[in-house]
């Protein structure tokens, strides 16, 4: 009978003890959970700001951000939704997502169709659930001069800036690529900055990126004539088949003046956006703008048939299982998807972990 009083015993106790030990095992799991944060996230990085050539964090640090632009949100808006994003945020590492709005009437851009704006609204909420920056592109192209659509410009910025002005999450770009022989920094890419950075400064000091001349690579105008404003940094697009070093030659120069760079787009294939990958090329870039920290997006989030594309070509991703995987989207990445992957992770699983939250 002893002994089986102490069996009994001996069972409680082990009972109590597996009861104790499993919740402290569950408490540890929960404070882990609770005091470290994604240090890719907006959640840590919080308000961008700009000082000298360097994008800081609101902790003062210097920060890189990487992601991928969307193509034309008029062609392929069916492409881009919050579950397509949630899938690039998970599996290819982005923390910028840029939402490119084109304005020509001739591409069925905003000129054309100015319902466009519930698109980009969509994404930037989806972006801001997501705890990720967003890029508000508007993206001129085939209509040259930033000037042509001014007021249009003027007007959207106006709206979307109120709307946003508490959310760190958001950027500006304000003209993608002014290009043409008549179309000057001086005269008229200036002017058009000075008259939307001003519409926008009405409602947040938040970051504004800023188009150069000649498909914005132009750098060297825009040296001799910066904006006066805060938290302004310039466009620089490269492609790696077209553009080498003697354009990061040019961006060592303007930074070297205390200016900013933000690679808002940049591809593996030459300019057209088509064609074979420049892979080695590229990684240079790659291993550049990372030794500098210096922002990059790639082009395009798109399953276009052309090189750029990050998707292979026409495949959609299927959400309806409900069931995020992590590698979903690997096997139908194309030549140029896998290429941002390896880019994007090269340096993240390295640099960027978790850090204990401060508050
Ligand atoms: C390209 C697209 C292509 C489209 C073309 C015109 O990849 O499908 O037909 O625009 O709309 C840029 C532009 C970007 C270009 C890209 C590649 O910002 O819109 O996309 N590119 O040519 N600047 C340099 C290259």
């Amino acid at each position: 009978m002893k002994i089986v009083r102490i069996a009994i015993i001996l069972a409680i106790t082990m009972i109590i003890v597996g009861i104790i030990d499993s919740q402290n095992t569950t408490a540890d799991r929960n404070r882990h959970v609770n005091t470290y944060i994604d240090k890719n996230s907006v959640s840590y990085n919080g308000k961008l700001r700009v000082e000298d050539e360097k994008i800081l964090n609101a902790k003062g640090e210097e920060i890189q951000l990487t992601g991928i632009s969307s193509h034309g949100i008029q062609w392929f808006g069916d492409l881009y939704t919050k579950d397509n994003i949630a899938q690039l945020k998970n599996e290819l590492d982005i923390n910028i997502f840029r939402v490119a709005m084109y304005t020509d009437p001739k591409a069925n851009g905003y000129i054309a169709d100015t319902s466009l704006k519930q698109k980009v609204y969509e994404l930037v909420d989806a972006s801001i659930a997501l705890d990720i920056y967003v890029i508000i592109d508007w993206h001129i192209l085939g209509d040259n001069n930033p000037q042509t659509y001014q007021q249009q410009a003027k007007e959207f910025f106006a709206e979307v800036s109120a709307k946003y002005a508490d959310k760190p999450n958001v950027i500006y770009e304000i003209c993608n690529e002014p290009n043409g022989n008549n179309v000057t920094w001086e005269n008229n890419i200036y002017p058009y900055a000075k008259d939307i950075v001003a519409t926008i400064r009405e409602k947040t000091d938040a970051l504004v990126i800023v188009g150069s001349g000649d498909w914005s690579k132009e750098l060297g105008d825009v040296s001799k004539k910066p904006l006066e404003e805060k938290n302004i940094a310039y466009a620089l697009h490269f492609y790696a088949g077209s553009h080498n070093k003697t354009l990061r030659d040019k961006i060592d120069d303007f930074r070297e003046k205390k200016l900013a760079v933000f690679v808002s787009e940049c591809g593996a294939t030459d300019m057209t956006g088509d064609g074979k990958i420049y892979d080695e090329a590229f990684m240079r870039w790659v291993d550049y703008m990372h030794e500098k920290n210096i922002s990059w997006l790639f082009w395009s989030y798109s399953n276009k048939k052309e090189g750029s594309s990050i998707l292979e070509p026409g495949y959609v991703p299927d959400f309806s299982s409900g069931i995020m995987d992590d590698s979903l989207l690997d096997s139908h990445l194309s030549e140029s998807g896998k290429l941002v992957k390896k880019a994007i992770i090269k340096y993240k699983e390295k640099d960027s972990d978790y850090a204990e939250a401060t508050n």
